[in-house]
């Protein structure tokens, strides 16, 4: 029986300095050209694409195979006449096929053009045009830079609950099922998991998806999306923001090195890596947003609206900090200062949310009182609470948007670009 062929190497891989070498390369068909004295075939795999020089009068079958079929094949590397690329591949044997059956739903060469909903519905086809793939390799380099600087500055990876009995962020937006006869709930995040496992743990990290019923179809929000959650004793929310700050600049410089940022076409991010994030407390955006016209309340939310204004006067990364205490959750912890304001920060870039934190409560009593003024019964959160008693350190922390990070970065308009199958409410499959 003939031997099955296996890769030997992958389309980066053929350069120059192995001209001459056999190998077998597999892949997928993205295009057939027939010249008639030969056949020019273009196979791909994740890294890029690899010319395959066909001798018709040996491979005349190759015109017969469907484009996106995939494919294994051995042939001999040789200088390509070609200015686009250095090497090709001189086809010497094909190994086994596994066709596809057209007509295909879209053309993941993207030169017939499809919508993203469409492309959503093929989502493992569409990932076969390298401008998607991308995204996610991006996405795969920017989580690895995310854990190695965190454990760097002493935080450990922690992986807790996503189905839990009480709510984690108040009542609102939760995602309710039935868990043996009982309630349950999909966390909305981690918050009181990781508050708790400061007292032994000290410093914690967890990449994880948060779920919230929020019936909202913009371009930014989604039922389930993914943050980068940190918390640690003994720091506040000033020692937070300059760990957020760090960490997002080193995502931007790794992502930057492996040549996936292009500094000509984001000024912004080259921006944001040669000057500290700016920061605005609350009041000053209120101020600011007054003087340029704005019709804005000391004490309210910012609106949608302002934060676009505020978006176009600081196009880059800055901090709001020092919110109204009664517009953050009840962990947050009160300014010594001034009570009506909070020890919390949110990180934009433009009009963007994509960091909310800050230092934690950490008196129980005092949590009680909150989770009362937010119309929450604190006899819910015993569990919680009673962590607060053994000990509980000063504590701060955050959350990373981290699908909004990447969408940001890498100029995608809408947040379900960069997320493999995305969860809206009106998608749920595939
Ligand atoms: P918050 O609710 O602000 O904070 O969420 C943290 C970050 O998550 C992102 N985000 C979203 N991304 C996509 N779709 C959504 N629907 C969505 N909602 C929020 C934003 C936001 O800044 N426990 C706190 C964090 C903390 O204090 O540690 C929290 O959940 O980028």
């Amino acid at each position: 029986m003939k031997e099955k062929l296996k890769r030997t190497n992958f389309a980066k891989e053929l350069r120059e300095d192995i001209i001459g070498q056999k190998v077998n390369v597999a892949g997928w068909i993205e295009d057939i050209r027939d010249i008639g004295k030969i056949i020019f075939l273009v196979i791909r795999d994740i890294t890029g694409p690899i010319q395959v020089i066909v001798d018709p009068e040996k491979f005349s079958q190759v015109r017969d195979i469907p484009r996106q079929s995939s494919i294994i094949l051995s042939g001999t590397i040789q200088r390509s006449k070609a200015k686009e690329m250095k090497v090709e591949l001189k086809l010497e044997e094909i190994g086994e096929i596994y066709y596809s059956k057209h007509p295909l739903p879209i053309d993941p060469t993207g030169r017939l053009e499809s919508s993203i909903d469409k492309r959503l519905n093929a989502r493992a086809l569409d990932l076969r045009n390298e401008n998607v793939s991308k995204l996610f390799v991006i996405r795969s380099h920017a989580l690895e830079i995310v854990r190695q600087t965190l454990r760097e500055m002493a935080f450990l990876e922690v992986n807790t609950p996503k189905i839990i009995g009480s709510a984690s962020e108040g009542g609102a937006n939760l995602f309710e099922f039935d868990y043996f006869k009982n309630k349950a709930y999909l966390a909305q995040s981690p918050q009181l998991y990781k508050e708790q496992l400061i007292l032994a743990l000290d410093r914690v990290f967890e990449i994880a998806p948060y779920f919230r019923a929020e019936n909202s179809n913009t371009v930014r929000h989604l039922t389930e999306f993914y943050s980068v959650d940190i918390e640690g004793a003994f720091l506040d929310y000033y020692d937070i923001m300059e760990i957020m700050e760090r960490l997002i600049k080193n995502v931007i410089i790794g992502i930057h090195n492996l040549g996936y940022l292009d500094f000509k076409t984001n000024e912004f991010v080259k921006k944001a890596i040669e000057t500290k994030f700016e920061r605005l407390t609350y009041q000053a955006c209120i101020q600011e947003l007054k003087e340029n016209g704005e019709n804005v309340v000391y004490g309210d939310d910012l609106s949608d609206l302002s934060l676009r204004k505020l978006g176009d006067l600081h196009p880059g990364f800055y901090f709001i900090t020092e919110w109204p205490l009664k517009l953050k959750p009840f962990y947050i912890l009160e300014n010594e200062n001034d009570h009506f304001l909070s020890d919390s920060f949110d990180l934009q870039l433009g009009y963007l949310e994509l960091i909310s934190g800050g230092s934690r409560q950490y008196d129980p009593h005092k949590i009680r009182n909150r989770l009362a003024d937010q119309g929450l019964q604190p006899d819910n959160f015993s569990e919680h609470l009673k962590v607060f008693d053994w000990g509980m350190p000063p504590h701060a922390g955050c959350g990373l948007g981290l699908d909004r990070l990447i969408m940001s970065l890498t100029g995608s308009v809408n947040i379900r670009e960069v997320v493999l199958y995305p969860r809206d409410p009106d998608r749920i499959s595939p």
